[in-house]
């Protein structure tokens, strides 16, 4: 039997979903409620953590988010149906403030630094509600900027100049600037390929968009990154809802509507390119696996 040992991190901004996914994978991998989902073979961490956050999502509880410091390490050993491939999944749960961090201060730590050079594929989460978005240049804006080229454009002494706040720079390019800073780095040449998770997809779906139209419409700069360095990051998108509803707004009626489908691997809703919308949340993951299995 192949035995690989892949390692996937998690990464993405504050409150992206990140550890929902966690706990939605963690019933998916142990329950086999999906057929055809990758399955836990062996947990080589503390399970104190993940059957919080697991007893939180079943509960239909948001779950805490991490702070700032806690570097939870989940590893798990997760194998296909016929067990032909087994994976090593180390997923560390990072609070979203140590990537605001990173990008404030333009360094990582040493264990993160350890964790990436042992990584090869990135879970990179973007959240349709904390996506914050460039001003397009429409026909109006065009127009502003001749002025202003032109010296025409008078300022009112209403109009405040607003101090360059670096946390306020839309997200696209901090999550650019994450991937840019990996590619800078030969040493991780290894870790080429990212899956990107479009969380709370609950929010989108009624669209009836595909993830990736979604992203290019909404994170034209990542898009057009990933697009342009399909040499050094392959990439898919996917949407995925693993809380199943949307908790904050629609608050105690979509918890009681989660708690009464009776397999809970059937709230999580994933969607991928040209595939009809399922429950297996492991799909980016056995994405990732493959590359590493395909390694010569
Ligand atoms: N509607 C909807 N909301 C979601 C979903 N997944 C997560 N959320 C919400 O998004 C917010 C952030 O989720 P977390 O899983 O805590 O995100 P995180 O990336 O771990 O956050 P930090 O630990 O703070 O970095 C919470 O309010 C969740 O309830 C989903 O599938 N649908
Ligand atoms: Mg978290």
């Amino acid at each position: 039997m192949t035995v690989s040992a892949s390692k996937h991190v998690m990464v993405g901004l504050q409150e992206t979903g990140k550890t929902t996914f966690l706990a939605a994978l963690w019933q998916v991998v142990t329950s086999n409620e999906v057929p055809g989902a990758l399955r836990l073979v062996k947990l080589d961490s503390d399970s104190e953590y993940v059957d919080g956050v697991h007893q939180d999502w079943l509960q239909s509880r948001p779950v805490e988010r991490t702070p700032m410091g806690n570097y939870q390490f989940v590893s798990m050993k997760l194998g296909t149906v016929d067990n032909s491939h087994l994976a090593e999944v180390i997923v560390p749960d990072l609070s979203g403030e140590l990537f605001s961090e990173q990008w404030q201060v333009r360094k990582w730590t040493a264990s993160h630094d350890r964790l990436l050079r042992e990584a090869s594929g990135l879970l990179l989460f973007v959240h349709p509600r904390q996506i914050s978005r460039f001003e397009m240049i429409t026909s109006d804006t065009g127009e502003l900027v001749s002025l202003i080229a032109d010296g025409t454009e008078e300022t009112t002494e209403e109009e405040e100049l607003l101090e360059f706040d670096i946390l306020k720079v839309p997200t696209p390019v901090q999550l650019v600037d994450l991937l840019q800073f990996i590619a800078g780095k030969h040493y991780l040449n290894h870790l080429n390929r990212v899956a990107v998770i479009v969380s709370a997809w609950d929010l989108i779906r009624t669209e009836e968009i595909a993830p990736q139209a979604w992203l290019n419409r909404e994170a034209p700069l990542l898009a057009q990154y990933l697009r342009a360095n399909e040499i050094r990051f392959q990439h898919r998108v996917y949407g995925i809802s693993a809380q199943g509803a949307d908790l904050a707004v629609e608050g105690a009626a979509a918890a009681l509507e989660l708690n009464l489908i009776t397999k809970a691997s059937e709230r999580i809703i994933v969607r991928e390119c040209g595939l009809a919308e399922h429950h297996d949340i492991t799909a980016p993951l056995k994405w990732l696996m493959d590359a590493e299995r395909n390694r010569p």
